[in-house]
């Protein structure tokens, strides 16, 4: 029994990845409504226009989250149905309020403790073309806070918060490789707009100003009130040296995590970016202000952990071109000896090393003060479940054992290691629309039949994880 009695777990979703009704009630168009409409964007040129039709059918994920166990339920808010056009001088839309502060109502009834994400990904288009989003450090930062103002005030039950999900996504995907909206980048076959080596690391600092604004305001104005807490949630793979023998592949192991992920946490725990970035970006990467550096230190009441997989990390030598944003290194799936980090996924990024897991924790809990952490997605996809069989799409195994090796390895982490973790949300509650992957890749613990009015089915993986806790956690 390796857990605290109060150990938090559940499942994870995304308003755009599973509510669909994007007309509905008044909601407004987000970027990657946008985005899914440029041909080519999409693998399957699909979009969240329907998904898992959640925003209709929050009784029926209730009632599954009822069944399954869980305790907890991380989502997020579709920012444009707040405010249909973004700003904070925008009209505000009554009916997505009333939407949200029900589903907290109803998930509490239930006995599910609800863990609001603000912002995942789906930022209200209106701001993007009117002052080009991420990129306008005063607009966003005040359009931000307002909107997460008006969430606070409308849902005093909610006591744990998140700002941003995954900010080296908006960044890096959204600014530099273009695979994300609102898919700028460079290259000029891709996109019209964008500028690789500059744009990513002005929207990152331009993120964390957000986020620390947020902060501040739940902190002064409805913390002292409300009790709850909030952070950000950051994504990083684990590393492994290619050669365990060269010191500069070792190296490379700490600096890609720093890329990843102290990109946003140094500034957050420590007030200043990492100086293997400053070193390779140079001017690039924007400086703090006094004033910013107060505001963005010590801005996490928690960590939020995104957490998928591992990589052979492969120093390189020579400048890198501008564009770069790993750290001058390669990620590989085999190491020096031939090793293979883990088997196949659906996802080409995606290879589970549970062990990388547990090694990230330390790592994490290490650098930046064994922190209260956190883990708010963890998951896979399976090779080839799109085309399985039903029958055969429910026996996931495969995720089974996913989920056992990773929980293990997390619980391991803090029984034996010390590392402060007091929440897993595993990604997540339905399959749904996987961003530029449209809807064949499936990362859910419940089938979702789209052809057929969305009925759910929940897979062997669903119905894993209560035993799997239920072991592990201590009982008062
Ligand atoms: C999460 O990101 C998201 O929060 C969630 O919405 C999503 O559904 C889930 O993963 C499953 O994908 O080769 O440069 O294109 C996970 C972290 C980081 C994984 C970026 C994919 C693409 C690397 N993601 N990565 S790249």
């Amino acid at each position: 029994m390796s857990l605290p009695p109060d150990f938090k777990w559940g499942f994870a979703t995304a308003a755009y990845q599973i509510e669909g009704s994007v007309n509905e009630d008044g909601r407004g168009p987000s970027i990657w409504d946008t985005f899914c409409a440029i041909p080519g964007k999409i693998a399957d040129g699909s979009s969240g226009a329907v998904a898992c039709d959640s925003y209709k059918r929050t009784k029926e994920d209730i009632a599954l989250l009822k069944e399954l166990g869980a305790n907890s339920y991380r989502f997020s808010i579709s920012w444009s149905r707040i405010i249909p056009l973004g700003g904070r001088n925008d009209p505000i839309n009554q009916k997505g309020i009333d939407h949200y502060v029900k589903f907290v109502d109803d998930l509490i009834e239930a006995g599910i403790t609800p863990f609001i994400t603000l912002f995942h990904w789906d930022l209200p288009d209106a701001l993007d073309k009117r002052y080009g989003g991420f990129l306008n450090k005063e607009e966003f930062a005040a359009d931000f806070e307002n909107y997460a103002r008006i969430m606070f005030k409308a849902i005093p039950k909610c006591k744990h918060w998140i700002t941003f999900n995954e900010p080296w996504c908006s960044a890096i995907l959204g600014y530099n490789t273009g695979y994300f909206a609102p898919g700028h980048t460079s290259d000029r076959s891709k996109s019209p707009v964008g500028d690789s080596a500059r744009e990513p690391w002005i929207v990152g600092h331009n993120i964390l100003i957000a986020h620390a604004r947020a902060v501040k305001a739940y902190r002064e104005d409805f913390k002292p009130t409300q009790g709850g807490e909030i952070g950000i949630t950051l994504n990083g793979d684990a590393t492994l040296p290619w050669d365990p023998e060269d010191p500069a592949d070792i190296e490379a192991c700490d600096r890609k995590i720093e890329f990843a992920i102290s990109w946003f946490a140094d500034p957050i725990y420590f007030g200043k970016y990492p100086d293997s970035m400053r070193k390779q970006l140079g001017d690039r990467l924007p400086e703090f202000t006094p004033e910013e550096v107060a505001l963005v230190k010590g801005s996490n009441d928690f960590y939020g952990m995104n957490h998928y997989t591992a990589n052979y990390i492969k120093h390189k030598t020579g400048v890198p071109p501008e564009d770069d944003f790993l750290g001058n290194l390669e990620t590989l799936f085999y190491n020096k000896y031939g090793d293979c980090i883990g088997p196949e996924t659906q996802s080409f990024w995606l290879r589970p090393h549970a062990q990388g897991f547990r090694d990230l924790l330390n790592w994490l809990s290490k650098r930046y003060g064994y922190p209260k952490i956190y883990v708010t997605e963890n998951g896979t996809s399976l090779k080839g479940e799109n085309d399985m069989p039903l029958e055969q799409v429910l026996e996931d195994d495969f995720r089974v054992k996913y989920f056992n090796d990773y929980v293990r390895a997390m619980a391991a982490a803090v029984a034996e290691d010390g590392c402060n973790v007091r929440g897993y949300l595993a990604w997540s509650l339905l399959d749904n629309f996987e961003w530029a992957e449209g809807y064949e890749t499936r990362f859910g613990v419940t089938y979702v039949d789209y052809a057929n009015d969305q009925k759910r089915y929940p897979k062997k993986s669903a119905k894993s994880l209560k035993p799997l806790f239920d072991s592990l956690i201590r009982k008062e």
